[in-house]
């Protein structure tokens, strides 16, 4: 081989960029799809053999890996985990670092971070970097995560094992949007947070590249599905001064991309299944496609910092290197059909069961006499977790699919209450 052929860059139609300002990945070719920015207009292209320069640096991203998952979307995450791994370690260059944006685990199971754990040290490339995502601290407020991960975490201001460190000249920060979460509300930095990361940023040279990388997008990319954090852009406030700010989240299975100012915003496909894309569904949650396309619409995202020009080249590679796109309609389609229509449920419900599904409480406002018991049961494919808004009963366990809870209520009045991992999805209990 000769020297490396020029990198073909392709300008993006305006039909690729959603209402929100959004670049989907309409673009996809060859082995993967390279975002860039260059003057301000982001373009897309296939990557070419594009060599590391002095002082450039190369990591990947691996998301979502959902050990222990086992359904109809992907019957071995362990399994399209390692092709995750074989992958990294098939490219030409060894990856400086890993990161990992969260939901590491299913249910945050001792034995599911294990699996994780051993399919990462079969990697060439040992240094990992991690956040948590919601079904990682949903079940012990994080207690086991952070044994485990916290300690990676440098400079890490306590309990929500937020972290910095730096490499090649680009700061990283590692934030955490997953804990203590509102009902009705969206992904939570919170307030301490917030303020560890003003003061960790105040002494770096705004020439200084930042990434970030954190679980649900700090963006507000679909709120009606919980799709966004509530105090992100207060984070991004305190970024405002730097010429290089790229933010790398997980947590919808699906690549996006959205350029504002100066900060570039990304996300990556999961290593276990796809999601749908905004709206295109009833609601979000693992989506079956077509087994032969599994390996479309999972994959990897490697990110390039080219120091000469200060700049982050991302791109994203499906395991298989197809296009996500065929695959991503086909379970949309499928998903679409298999809906029932409102109402055509289960026949009469029973009295005091409310149904947890597509990601809704039916009914939303349950009507009972003090002294009933409301039973929540679990109709989804995806755990959800029962919390009083105002602690008037104590929150469930996190159920699991067909999972189920009951609590009985005394005292006549109206109470409020959510999913402590979903917190969008709200419903009230009403005893007479
Ligand atoms: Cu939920
Ligand atoms: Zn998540």
């Amino acid at each position: 081989m000769s020297e490396a052929p020029e990198t073909i860059e392709s300008e993006l139609l305006a039909g690729d960029v959603d209402r929100r300002g959004f670049l989907n990945c309409m673009a996809w070719a060859g082995t993967g799809l390279l975002w860039t920015m260059s003057g301000g207009v982001p373009r897309s292209g296939p990557l070419s053999g594009r060599q590391l320069g002095k002082g450039d640096l190369f990591f990947v991203q691996i998301s979502d890996s959902h050990i222990g998952f086992s359904k109809a979307a992907n019957a071995d995450v362990t399994a399209t985990m390692q092709a995750a791994i074989a992958k990294i370690d098939a490219l030409p260059v060894a990856p400086a670092f890993l990161i990992h944006t969260g939901d590491i685990s299913q249910l945050a199971k001792p034995s599911e971070f294990d699996t994780a754990d051993q399919v990462l040290r079969g990697s060439r490339t040992k240094d990992v970097f991690f956040v948590p995502g919601e079904h990682d601290v949903g079940t012990d407020n994080g207690r086991g995560y952070l044994d485990r991960y916290g300690k990676t975490a440098q400079r890490s201001a306590g309990s929500g094992g937020w972290h910095s460190f730096d490499h090649s000249g680009v700061h990283f920060i590692g934030l955490v949007n997953v804990f203590n979460l509102k009902a009705g509300g969206l992904g939570s930095l919170g307030a301490e947070q917030l303020e560890w990361l003003e003061k960790d940023v105040k002494h770096l040279t705004a020439s200084t590249p930042i990434v970030v990388f954190a679980h649900v997008p700090l963006w507000s990319v679909y709120p009606e599905w919980g799709w966004g954090t509530d105090d992100g852009a207060r984070a991004l406030s305190y970024l405002k001064k730097f010429g290089s700010v790229t933010v790398l989240n997980g947590h919808i299975h699906q690549t996006m991309q959205k350029v504002e100012g100066n900060v570039t915003f990304h996300t990556a496909l999961s290593t276990a299944f796809p999601q749908p894309r905004p709206g295109t569904a009833p609601a979000p949650g693992p989506m079956v496609v077509p087994a032969n396309q599994l390996r479309d619409v999972l994959g990897i995202t490697q990110v390039r910092y080219l120091a000469q020009q200060r700049h982050l080249a991302i791109v994203d590679e499906s395991l298989s290197g197809e296009s996500p796109s065929a695959a991503m309609a086909a379970g949309e389609a499928a998903a679409r059909a298999s809906t029932p229509a409102v109402g055509a449920a289960t026949g009469p419900a029973q009295k005091g069961a409310v149904s947890i599904s597509n990601f809704a409480f039916t009914p939303k406002s349950i009507q009972i006499a003090k002294g009933d018991r409301v039973t929540w049961k679990n109709d989804d494919d995806v755990p959800h977790r029962i919390q009083s808004a105002n602690e008037a009963f104590a929150p469930s366990s996190v159920l699991d699919t067909r999972g189920t809870y009951a609590v009985t209520m005394m005292q006549p009045g109206e109470y409020r209450y959510f999913c402590s991992l979903h917190p969008t999805m709200t419903g009230s209990i009403v005893v007479g």
